[in-house]
């Protein structure tokens, strides 16, 4: 194939020219050592391009295959091929100046004959990224095996009938785990690709939950022995391509990690389209995982509000990300966690160019709404507005019975002895509506 720096037809990395800027490729708003609230633009946002989408799609849909022929994907030479599409990888993270990365097992090096020639592929691309990273200064967001694309997986993997696919998955997993830990991943991820079932007809769904709670069981404990210092992340998906998956939603997934007993050791990284595939918007499940303490990392990218799937399209809207990232600013970020562009160009965006432009405007987008974000929470009338609401509970009695000082009796007493009537009140929703337009 032609050389790596030819594929992009430029060499210059995009860079911060202000909103007036003429040049198609340059960031309008994303200026990364501009302070936000006490820290860099790119401290808040950690960008990540995840190699699956932008380095291994071949651009198929269910009606047709392959519109980009990437000069990577062909050829006989296998590992040859998976080299020649990590010098492409790392020029793009490059000409982006992005700070991070993502892949799965199987983006970056092929599946061999046997899971010992899939681990060794996956040694020799990880020390070729070592040696890239060292050079670039580009970080490993996460890793993460990829447990649904082969056929053995086809019936799941830690909840597979077979205990055979169950203990190829933790081999797997174990392989993947440790190369993230040698390449100095921040985290891990576990996407239940066909953690689920098809049809209740042939689904024990009590035994395979306690198979999905051992496996992860045990990945938390191996995390330990081998000293990974980075966090494990389940990624929530309510279907596709299952019927239905067992990490549905935030609320299920903390169901899940409560009864297993993992809650302190496993965190969320929460996907846009997969908050809206589940019926809630992406601030719902970020509102939620913070408020229980299991908020880590996110997949940004969209849906088509038109089409009921999982289009995994750039975020393009600033109103939308916003809200997101207020939430993250309330919680207090996301820690080791970062944004992973977990979205693809479309079908028919053939040119190389295509791949910048989708991730500078993506870029742009959070940028902004990151300002938006940080203006509502330096301004202080959202939160001041939602604290007013429950002011109530500051008081003595609502402290009480709140803090388990009253039992229902007494309760009831009060409200009858005082002759307690509740005074309904506005919720305000179109003035806070209207407030959140001031910033976006
Ligand atoms: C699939 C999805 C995955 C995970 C990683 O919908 O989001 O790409 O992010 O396995
Ligand atoms: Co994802």
């Amino acid at each position: 194939m032609t050389k790596a720096a030819d594929f992009f037809a430029r060499s210059a990395p995009i860079r911060y020219a202000g909103p007036d800027a003429v040049e198609p490729l340059a960031f309008r708003c994303y200026d990364k050592d501009r302070v936000v609230l006490g820290k860099r633009m790119e401290e808040h946002l950690r960008f990540a391009v995840c190699y699956w989408h932008s380095l291994g799609w071949p651009g198929g849909d269910p009606f047709g295959g392959e519109t980009f022929f990437r000069p990577w994907m062909h050829g006989d030479d296998a590992m040859a091929l998976a080299r020649a599409k990590a010098d492409v990888a790392f020029e793009l993270f490059r000409l982006l100046d992005v700070p991070f990365f993502c892949f799965h097992d199987r983006d970056v090096a092929p599946e061999g004959d046997t899971l010992a020639q899939s681990t060794a592929n996956l040694h020799a691309i990880a020390e070729l990224f070592a040696a890239k990273m060292e050079q670039a200064k580009v970080r490993l967001l996460w890793g993460t095996a990829n447990l649904f694309s082969h056929p053995r997986y086809m019936a799941g993997a830690a909840t597979n009938p077979d205990p055979d696919v169950f203990a190829y998955a933790c081999a797997q997993v174990k392989a993947v785990l440790e190369v993230t830990h040698g390449l100095g991943g921040q985290n891990y991820v576990l996407w239940g690709g066909r953690e689920g079932y098809e049809t209740l007809l042939n689904t024990d769904i009590g035994r395979e939950l306690d198979q999905l709670g051992r496996f992860l069981t045990l990945v938390v404990e191996h995390k330990h022995r081998i000293g990974f210092s980075g966090t494990i992340l389940i990624e929530p998906k309510p279907r596709e391509p299952t019927k239905h998956q067992y990490d549905f939603d935030v609320a299920a997934v903390h169901g899940f990690l409560r009864r297993y007993g993992l809650e302190r050791e496993v965190k969320v990284n929460i996907e846009a389209n997969h908050a809206t595939l589940a019926g809630h918007s992406f601030e719902h499940e970020i509102a939620l995982a913070a408020a229980l303490g299991i908020l880590g990392s996110l997949d940004i990218n969209r849906g088509d509000p038109q089409s009921g799937w999982d289009t995994d399209q750039f975020p393009n809207s600033v109103p939308e990300v916003a809200l997101a990232l207020y939430h993250v600013l309330r919680a207090g970020g996301l820690g080791s966690g970062g944004l992973n562009f977990d979205a693809k160009i479309r079908r028919q965006s053939i040119d190389p160019e295509d791949l910048l432009h989708a991730h500078v405007g993506a870029m742009d987008v959070c940028a902004r709404a990151l300002l938006a974000a940080a203006a509502m929470v330096e301004d202080g009338r959202l939160a001041g507005e939602v604290a007013a609401r429950y002011a109530g509970w500051e008081s003595r009695e609502g402290r009480a019975m709140l803090g388990g000082e009253r039992s229902l009796a007494e309760i009831a007493a009060r409200v009858e002895r005082d002759a307690i009537e509740p005074r309904p009140r506005s919720g305000r929703q179109e003035y806070l509506e209207n407030l959140v337009n001031r910033y976006v």
